[in-house]
């Protein structure tokens, strides 16, 4: 349907997303995401570590799993929050999710000196005075996004495996299973989370509304080749793909320039 949207086919692909979402146009709006990181920019003293309330504990109940036939994400409830580093505000974690590029690609949307990473977890969280994200979606600064790169090594991820492991259950878009909490800690970089990239941008996703402060961290997140595999090969977008075994690969938004805006770096 006209109001879908899809990445590698032929005619469909992030170029043509502004025909039915009138923001997702380059011409209408100036802040897109995402963006190329230039890692020799200037840093900024006053921006500190971000405080992530919550993170080191189990959280009650449970979460969810669930493909959207875009990108596969995690819902994660409500006991966790994003303050500080600069955000105007505290902001509740939703959700977080994924991009990821082809078995012998890379995927991250955001690059590091023109370097793209194999994938790139965002974890979104929405501005608390907004009672939905869609209120959130008017606001310039409404969401914040956490952005972490995802590089590869040859050891798994133990607990990026609590999300890895649970791939084949969420095959096509509408699929959903249960995830036991764990701490979301866990899954973030051990070091350096004081280092990170600052800037103003859109969704890198439909409807691509300028909503977002981007956070992004300096140290990537480590995991396996089999791990990177399993995104790459076990998630498709509709059931069809699945039957003619053709995954959903390469889910992000191609490069935008800066234009006027600035970007910072925080404090080392
Ligand atoms: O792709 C996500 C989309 O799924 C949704 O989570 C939206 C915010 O609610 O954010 C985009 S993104 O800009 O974080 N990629
Ligand atoms: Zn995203």
């Amino acid at each position: 349907d006209s109001q879908d949207y899809c990445y590698d086919k032929t005619n469909c692909d992030p170029y043509a997303w502004g025909d039915s979402f009138p923001l997702c146009h380059p011409l209408l709006e100036l802040h897109h995401s995402p963006i190329n990181l230039d890692h020799h920019m200037v840093r900024n003293n006053s921006l500190g570590p971000l405080h992530l309330e919550g993170f080191d504990e189990i959280q009650t109940g449970h979460w969810t799993l669930e493909n959207d036939g875009h990108c596969v994400l995690l819902q994660v409830g409500s006991g966790m929050a994003v303050s500080g580093g600069g955000l105007p505000g505290v902001y509740h974690t939703i959700q977080l999710h994924f991009h990821w590029g082809g078995p012998a690609t890379n995927g991250s949307e955001h690059t590091v000196d023109g370097r793209r990473y194999p994938m790139e977890m965002h974890l979104v969280n929405m501005k608390s005075i907004h009672p939905n994200v869609s209120a959130a979606l008017d606001d310039p600064t409404g969401l914040a996004v956490l952005g972490f790169f995802i590089d590869v090594v040859y050891a798994d991820n133990v607990y990026f495996g609590h999300i890895s492991q649970k791939l084949s259950s969420v095959a096509y878009r509408g699929q959903m299973t249960k995830v036991k909490p764990f701490p979301l800690l866990s899954l973030l970089p051990k070091h350096n989370m004081s280092q990170y990239y600052r800037y103003s941008g859109s969704l890198t996703t439909p409807p691509c509304s300028q909503a977002v402060v981007w956070t992004l961290y300096e140290v990537p997140i480590y995991i396996s080749w089999s791990q990177l595999a399993q995104f790459t090969s076990q998630i498709f977008s509709t059931e069809e793909d699945a039957e003619q075994v053709t995954p959903l690969q390469n889910n992000f938004r191609h490069l935008h320039p800066t234009f006027s805006r600035t970007v910072s770096a925080s404090r080392d």
